[in-house]
């Protein structure tokens, strides 16, 4: 095998560039950085030390560090919060201790440049398309903000992307940040296995999945549907993508919306919801 230098490299593109891009990372052995900037870091052991993260870990393809924002503090107290000017009810979390941990972290891995992004009910709604791009980078930082806010300044001055994971609020932005990882380090490449493939994905394409359905063929009086047994892998393709595309226009008319189907698609789509009536 050719060794990749700086020097010699066979690449079309910035060695720079292919070294940013997730298939760098898992050829090269390199794994994701992820940084978790909260109060409450023991909330994280459990959820990661499971099933596909931890798996993740252990094979070296992502490498999670969490941080206590008290930690950063310099009063006797560790005080992470305070009020907020103008009066209100709760505390706001001080920009000071997230701003020394974020720059913290800048040192320790000579990286300066990354995604930070503060989990917020304000932010941006987060998507599997987001997850997706969040995936590509070789590094990340996530801030979780507590009680009822965070200085604005760090979402100003530091942070480079808020996001929100629905409208409804959690006491803080520590469960936030186990989804949006959780979801992340699945489409890191070399996580899932063959057999464990995110492209059939709900979301993945913008539609729902289709139903699936495992042994036995028959249970209590309720059958698979026969075509799952006929063997006809076109047949199979064609009524899973028709599933797919029935639920989404019954449960998520509004992903659909954002889709461009065929014609063929769209009538049968409309045949299937009269019949249904
Ligand atoms: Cl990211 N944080 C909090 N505290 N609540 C939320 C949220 C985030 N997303 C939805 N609700």
């Amino acid at each position: 095998m050719v060794p990749i230098t700086d020097e010699a490299s066979n690449s079309f593109l910035p060695l720079s560039v292919v070294k940013s891009s997730a298939w760098w990372q898992l050829l090269s052995g390199v794994p994701m950085r992820i940084d978790i900037l909260c109060l409450f870091p023991e909330m994280f052991v459990s959820p990661f030390s499971h099933s596909i993260v931890k798996r993740a870990e252990e094979n070296g393809l992502v490498e999670v560090v969490t941080h206590n924002i008290r930690d950063y503090t310099h009063d006797r107290h560790g005080t992470a919060d305070d009020y907020p000017y103008g009066g209100g009810a709760g505390m706001v979390l001080k920009p000071e201790p997230i701003f020394e941990a974020s720059e913290h972290i800048g040192q320790l891995t000579g990286v300066q440049e990354i995604p930070r992004i503060l989990l917020t009910p304000q932010g941006r709604p987060f998507t599997q398309r987001i997850a997706a791009e969040l995936a590509a980078q070789p590094q990340l930082m996530f801030i979780c903000g507590h009680y009822e806010g965070v200085d604005e300044r760090v979402a100003e001055h530091m942070v480079t992307d808020e996001l929100s994971i629905g409208d409804y609020v959690l006491t803080g932005g520590e469960i936030a940040a186990m989804v949006v990882i959780d979801s992340v380090v699945r489409l890191i490449p070399g996580v899932l296995g063959s057999d464990e493939s995110a492209a059939d994905d709900s979301h993945s394409e913008g539609l729902l999945e289709y139903p699936q359905y495992t042994r036995p063929e028959q249970f209590r009086e309720w059958n698979v549907p026969p075509v799952l047994l006929s063997g006809n892998h076109g047949e199979i393709a064609a009524w899973r993508r028709r599933q797919s595309l029935l639920r989404t226009a019954l449960r998520r008319p509004d992903l659909l919306d954002k889709l461009t189907l065929t014609d063929k698609e769209l009538a049968w789509i409309s045949d299937s919801l009269s019949s249904q009536r």
